[in-house]
């Protein structure tokens, strides 16, 4: 800073020198000189030491990643969908970049948050159904790990999934500074626990009972509040906020008073009345979430952040096709339809058709992201950690599968060309997918036989080529089998305590064929 101003008192002195008087100007000249030199290079140090990591040099962007439980592809309202009002998110895509195919890592929760936590794709990762409890390994980085290496002081709140308590996968052990919520995806079933869990710590709700849709602290309030006061915390240093928030997954509850709730609380649908009320919440959840997020957008605004800060938002899943009957046969919100052409994904949560892979995600970054825009780019939940690894400066792990999509964000400015992917990858239980470019390859179950779909011609996935373009076919099989790799699952070190979050928070011992195994000593 001082450079400029210092640089014509140092040409004065040495303009003098050519006579024998000035002799003694050029000594104290030089003296001077070198005390300028010193002074630079302590200048120089401490700009140095400004831009390493553990400074926090203010020069690194910060990161706010929303990810939405459920929220499917076309329920948002700037997607035309007649039903959901979700201003700030669509303001938010308005201020930056959309994605029309970005993908999640699988199509149910747990696995996908362990792809996008771990960078690598189903057939790598240690996590593969959705039990809810089941742990990453300890000895795996996460983006919080990566990003903690650059310096960066990172926050997750809400549903973690990527390991219960008394396992090797609890997040403040991947890198969090500190994780709020849930970190088992049973106890993510109410909205309104007895406790939650901060860094494996209880932390109790009060006036909650244990039944699961009703009670008098709402659990989103709280992970919230807490979501903005680690903004208004960690302001000073670079910081990762992870959001990945529970509204709109079931089971559904909301408060009489809340906001959202008086948008939809008298609607008459004709869905069927068994779910009316479920319906009714589901959406003004996603209008919830829409108040938060705008929320969060105006505190990085207040506190100067927005500038120095990407925004991530995107849903865990593909559209579920919630409320669904005969008159609604792809979901009363109809998640996957495009309410413009009445195009449908294919499927939805639980299985690879393009339904249970498509989500919303959108990219903000005011003055670095030019706004306004959307993008074709094929990419999946394993690319986000090499892309904030990039930007925060520090290498990412080298077992991935992702790939960076910086030139994507940032176009000329990266100076350089987006890699793409030479496939993508997906596996959970019998079900297996590949794509290569627009050729999608996928297995629908364990003994199903293989299809193949151009998606470029067909992105409703209704004409099988299995038949007409075998070499295709064989060649991402091939692939296909070259993914995968037997699992290395990590470990559960104390069975009661990952037990306990799965049944005390709702008050009743769960039902096996709803939430899944629960795990027990060998
Ligand atoms: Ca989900």
């Amino acid at each position: 800073m001082c450079l400029p101003r210092t640089r014509p008192v140092l040409l004065a002195p040495l303009c003098i020198c050519a006579s024998g008087a000035a002799r003694m100007v050029s000594v104290a000249a030089m003296l001077w000189m070198a005390s300028m030199a010193l002074t630079l290079l302590v200048a120089a140090i401490a700009g140095a030491a400004q831009q390493s990591p553990a400074a926090g040099s203010a020069a690194k962007p910060n990161f706010v990643y929303f990810v939405i439980d459920e929220l499917g592809y076309y329920e948002l309202s700037m997607m035309g969908h007649p039903e959901m009002r979700t201003p700030n998110i669509d303001r938010l895509a308005a201020q930056g970049l959309r994605f029309t195919q970005f993908l999640s890592g699988s199509s149910v929760c747990a696995p996908a948050r362990a792809c996008l936590m771990t960078g690598k794709h189903s057939g790598h990762s240690s996590l593969r159904t959705n039990a809810g409890w089941e742990p990453i390994r300890v000895d795996e980085e996460t983006i919080a790990s990566v990003l903690r290496r650059a310096g960066y002081t990172c926050g997750g709140f809400g549903k973690w999934g990527c390991g219960g308590r008394g396992t090797s996968g609890v997040p403040e052990k991947h890198g969090f500074d500190v994780f709020f919520g849930y970190y088992d995806q049973v106890h993510a079933h109410t909205f309104f626990p007895t406790y939650l869990i901060r860094n494996s710590q209880e932390v109790v709700l009060p006036g909650n009972t244990g039944d699961a849709r009703h009670g008098k602290t709402f659990s989103q309030y709280v992970i919230f509040e807490e979501s903005l006061r680690f903004l208004r915390e960690n302001k000073d240093r670079p910081f990762f906020l992870y959001l990945p928030w529970t509204p709109p997954h079931g089971q559904w509850g909301i408060p009489e008073s809340d906001p959202s709730w008086q948008l939809y609380k008298d609607k008459r649908w004709d869905v069927n009345p068994k779910m009316e009320q479920d319906a009714k919440i589901y959406a003004a959840m996603v209008n919830l979430v829409d108040r938060q997020v705008g929320e969060v957008l105006r505190t990085l605004d207040d506190l100067g952040l927005a500038e120095n800060t990407l925004v991530l938002f995107s849903g865990d899943n593909g559209g579920h096709t919630y409320f669904a009957d005969q008159d609604h046969p792809a979901g009363f919100f109809a998640p996957n339809v495009d309410p413009k052409s009445g195009k449908r994904f294919r499927g939805g949560k639980g299985n690879l058709y393009e339904g249970g892979l498509r989500i919303p995600f959108i990219a903000r970054w005011p003055g670095r992201i030019q706004p306004g825009r959307t993008s074709d780019h094929l990419g999946y939940f394993p690319d986000i950690l090499p892309t904030l690894a990039e930007l925060a400066g520090v290498d990412p792990p080298k077992d991935i599968d992702g790939i960076s999509f910086v030139p994507v964000l940032l176009g000329e400015k990266a100076g350089r060309q987006q890699r793409q992917h030479e496939y993508l990858y997906w596996e959970l239980g019998g079900q297996v997918a590949v794509r290569q470019g627009n050729w999608k390859a996928i297995r629908p179950g364990k003994n199903a036989a293989w299809e193949l779909y151009d998606l470029a011609a067909d992105i409703e996935e209704k004409h099988n080529l299995a038949a007409q373009q075998p070499q295709i076919l064989q060649r991402l099989m091939e692939l296909a089998e070259k993914a995968h790799q037997p699992i290395r699952p990590g470990e559960v070190y104390d069975y009661q305590l990952v037990n306990k979050d799965r049944t005390i928070p709702l008050g009743r011992p769960p039902e096996a064929s709803k939430v899944g195994s629960i795990p027990s000593k060998k």
